[in-house]
């Protein structure tokens, strides 16, 4: 190696190291104890519901993950930036074909309809999709849309409105404290529809926290097929986190989360992260055990976030689905999975506008570090391509 390639070297490496070490934290602390904290009783129904005094904990074991070799998971900030690629080349269809017939010459009744139906078919919604056509055509009366750059910028600006970049989307992984004084960690649960993407973001999610330095104990509360729990266990033995599982199928749910949780206590964990299982009962059924595993848990500490996993792919009736579940569950934040293989970016427009609740992380694809947390700007702009 010669004088200039060292030099080439440093010029590489250097920045390298300084964005790997300034890469901060992806997930923006809060207190326990804020408004998004979620600390309730679900709906009482007496008749259906039974909660377990002391919830049944033999079938329930700790189990230290059998790995020895360790991965050190990627950083996770900058990480949408990092696969805006992907972004884009889901999203290109709609911010694309926007650009395109905003740039026609004089836009007539059917450019604008053209426009609507492109923001209906990437599953922008309905409502969203006529007020930003609205807000599109009172700006180009009042400004017109004279060269390329400045139609690009305004529909960027409008675009990032109907994302709502005020929104919070941070999450709240900070341990909290007990009545008694004593820490609790604070405890995210995960739900939504079977396939969505649940296991896998809790293992991501898991990844992430790592990175950060956090500690971090699995919860399996699927328990509904064992292979659940081999999934999620297998995640978290690569980065050296412990699963607490049934050893049993068809084990307590409940049992387990709460088994997670007083594990997450003992243990003095900062984070403890529960799965749970997709299906997708009938409401009353799945209101039973979401409730049950609600209250269990927060017999020891309270829920810090209930994160629900949407699809990207599944459009209206996802949402449909989703809508059961923030009914249910009481849902803090939406992970909105597959957004790497579908042109209906639009979703996330949608889903916060149905639900009022912000999309945090959005998937973009089936590796370990393909988790971002979701910026509205990037999100914009990867869409816009
Ligand atoms: N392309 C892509 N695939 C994903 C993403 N997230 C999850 N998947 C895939 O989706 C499939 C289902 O993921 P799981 O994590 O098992 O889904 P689940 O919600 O836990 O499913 P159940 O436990 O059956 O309810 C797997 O093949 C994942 O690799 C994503 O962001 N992009
Ligand atoms: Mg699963």
């Amino acid at each position: 190696m010669d004088h200039s390639d060292l030099l080439n070297l440093l010029y590489v490496a250097v920045p390298a190291l300084v964005v790997i070490a300034g890469g901060g934290t992806l997930i923006a602390r809060r207190r326990r104890g804020d408004d998004t904290t979620v600390d309730r009783e679900a709906p009482a129904t007496p008749a259906d519901v039974e909660v377990p005094d002391a919830p049944v904990a033999d079938d329930v074991v700790v189990e230290t993950p059998p790995v020895p070799t360790v991965e050190t998971p990627a950083p996770a900030a900058g990480r949408l930036a990092r696969l805006r690629d992907r972004l884009a080349r889901s999203g290109s269809p709609l911010g694309a074909r926007m650009l395109q017939v905003l740039s026609r010459d004089h836009l007539t009744e059917d450019d604008w309809d053209e426009l609507e139906e492109t923001l209906l078919l990437a599953d922008v919604g309905a409502g969203p999709s006529a007020e930003l056509v609205d807000a599109l055509r009172t700006q180009a009366r009042v400004q017109g849309l004279k060269d390329p750059a400045q139609v690009r910028d305004l529909l960027r600006e409008q675009l990032l409105a109907l994302v709502d970049p005020s929104l919070d989307r941070s999450l709240a992984t900070t341990p909290g404290q007990a009545e008694d004084g004593g820490r609790t960690p604070a405890v995210v649960m995960v739900v939504g529809v079977n396939g969505t993407g649940k296991t896998t973001t809790v293992g991501k999610l898991a990844r992430v926290l790592v990175a950060e330095e956090s500690t971090v104990l699995l919860g399996a509360a699927d328990t509904f097929r064992a292979a659940a729990a081999d999934q999620l266990e297998t995640w978290g033995s690569r980065v050296g986190i412990r699963t607490v599982r049934s050893d049993k199928d068809g084990a307590d749910p409940a049992s387990v989360a709460f088994e997670a949780v007083a594990a997450g206590i003992d243990e003095g964990v900062d984070v403890v992260l529960v799965d749970t299982a997709g299906r997708l009962q009938n409401k009353a059924g799945l209101m039973d055990e979401l409730g049950k595993i609600t209250r269990v848990i927060t017999r020891r500490a309270p829920l810090s976030e209930v994160l629900l996993v949407l699809d990207a792919t599944t459009g209206q009736n996802g949402l449909n689905q989703a809508r059961v579940f923030a009914e249910v569950a009481g849902v803090t934040g939406i992970v909105l999975t597959k957004l790497d293989g579908t042109a209906k970016g639009g979703i996330v427009v949608a889903v916060q506008r149905e639900l009022g609740v912000p999309v945090k992380l959005v998937g973009l694809g089936e590796g370990p570090d393909d988790l971002a947390p979701f910026d509205a700007e990037e999100f914009v702009d990867g869409i816009l391509g």
